[in-house]
């Protein structure tokens, strides 16, 4: 018998068919973001990274350009089983070196990625960029001179018109981010009206309906630089999302340290039609660290798939580490995100809600520590083996060997 067959047997035995199982894993599409390719520098300039989120270390070998970019993600691909999604940010838009401002960009500078998704089956997600921009500063569409409230409300409108254009060239609805770092470094008294211009642009933003696109928005605790006052906080983005059927965004780094992100999935769908997610790790801080199957991860799957909401929910990544190899930090993140799905899909949950309900804590909580050890890891190599990519950590030889005829060149 193999490693695999013992396993389904295992699982049979708690009522869990794996096969079912693996089969709707493959169903299971994450939104790779782009951005871990380069640190999220995009191909607008050289520019600093500014606006509330720092990249960290000095990796050699980072995308310089699109062709780099699009050939490192495909070979991330290429090392994660099953097919997945690409979240663009405007900044990787094709300006063919002509200086095309926040304010004027169109679908016409992500045609070439319109054509790349369908040449490579990727479907694409997209994302406004308010960041590392001269008008950026501390605030964007909150900011007080109606001027530059108007320069991003235009970025983002025409951002939704390129997202749609996306979800209609796919034919499958692209999910457009809104995340803007506006905050306050230090002590501030005029909140309420930060937070009624922020209200007002998204009204204007999202004023036009699309057919082929959905929008999401992401709050966050504090930007660093910005640590005083966060105007898209977690309470307003969950009123405007409630409000005005809008997707919330759970964004992992974007809590207090001992708040939950997966305790919001429950309480969230009560009043929002569906969820984004960005995965990541923080550490300390908003990091963003490489995914990892750790708790809080594994926890925030558990909950979705407790709640009968896998279809609910957009399952993107966000994290961007330059400390380490990037093609390795794509691979590593995506296969920890899929096997937290696969443990949250593989848990005997009928059994111990029956137990849950009938007040025999003993027993849910001997099921739920009997999951943790249950062969769960034979049922993801047979799924790596069913999609054709290496097993283990066979990954690492294709990464390094890419490292020394590709990015090492760099
Ligand atoms: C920042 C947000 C945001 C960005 C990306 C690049 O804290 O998480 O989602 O990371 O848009
Ligand atoms: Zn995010």
């Amino acid at each position: 018998m193999t490693a695999y067959e013992i396993a389904r047997e295992r699982y049979a035995a708690l009522g869990t068919d794996t096969e079912k199982v693996l089969d709707k894993l493959q169903d299971f599409h994450l939104s790779m973001h782009c951005w871990q390719a380069d640190d999220v520098a995009g191909f607008e300039s050289t520019g600093d990274l500014t606006g509330g989120i720092q990249a960290t270390g000095n990796y050699p070998g980072k995308a310089r350009n699109i062709d780099e970019l699009r050939s490192d993600i495909l070979k991330a691909k290429s090392l994660i089983p099953g097919t997945h999604r690409l979240n663009l940010h405007e900044i990787y838009g094709e300006f063919g070196g002509k200086k095309v401002d926040r304010d004027e960009v169109g679908a016409e500078h992500f045609q070439g990625w319109i054509d790349w998704g369908r040449e490579n089956g990727t479907p694409l997600d997209f994302n406004s960029t308010s960041f590392s921009h001269p008008k950026s500063g501390n605030l964007s569409l909150s900011h007080p001179d109606k001027g530059i409230r108007d320069f991003w409300v235009e970025h983002t409108k025409r951002c939704r018109d390129i997202a749609d254009a996306m979800g209609k060239a796919q034919n499958d609805p692209c999910i457009m981010n809104v995340w803007v770092h506006d905050g306050c470094k230090d002590m501030s008294v005029n909140h309420y009206m930060y937070r009624a211009y922020l209200k007002e642009s998204l009204d204007r933003i999202f004023e036009e309906k699309k057919g082929y696109m959905k929008d999401c928005i992401e709050g966050k605790v504090f930007g660093i630089g910005l640590e005083s006052f966060t105007v898209g906080s977690h309470d307003f983005y969950t009123g405007y999302a409630a409000a005005n059927g809008k997707i919330p965004t759970i964004d992992t780094g974007h809590y207090h340290p001992t708040e939950s992100p997966a305790d919001k999935v429950s309480a969230l769908l009560q009043f929002v039609p569906e969820l984004m997610l960005h995965v990541s790790r923080p550490v300390r801080w908003d990091s963003d660290h490489v995914t990892l199957m750790d708790d809080p991860t594994l926890e925030l799957f558990a909950e979705i798939v407790r709640a009968g909401a896998m279809e609910r929910v957009h399952y993107g990544l966000d994290y961007f580490d330059g400390a380490i190899n990037r093609i390795g930090a794509y691979v590593i993140g995506s296969r920890a995100a899929q096997k937290c799905m696969l443990r949250a899909m593989l848990e005997p949950v009928g059994i111990i809600r029956d137990y849950e309900l009938a007040g025999r804590t003993c027993e849910v909580l001997t099921y739920l520590e009997e999951a943790k050890t249950m062969p769960w890891g034979a049922v993801y190599d047979e799924f790596c083996t069913r999609n054709d990519v290496p097993v283990g950590t066979g990954f690492l030889k294709e990464i390094s060997s890419y490292e020394k005829e590709v990015t090492s060149k760099r």
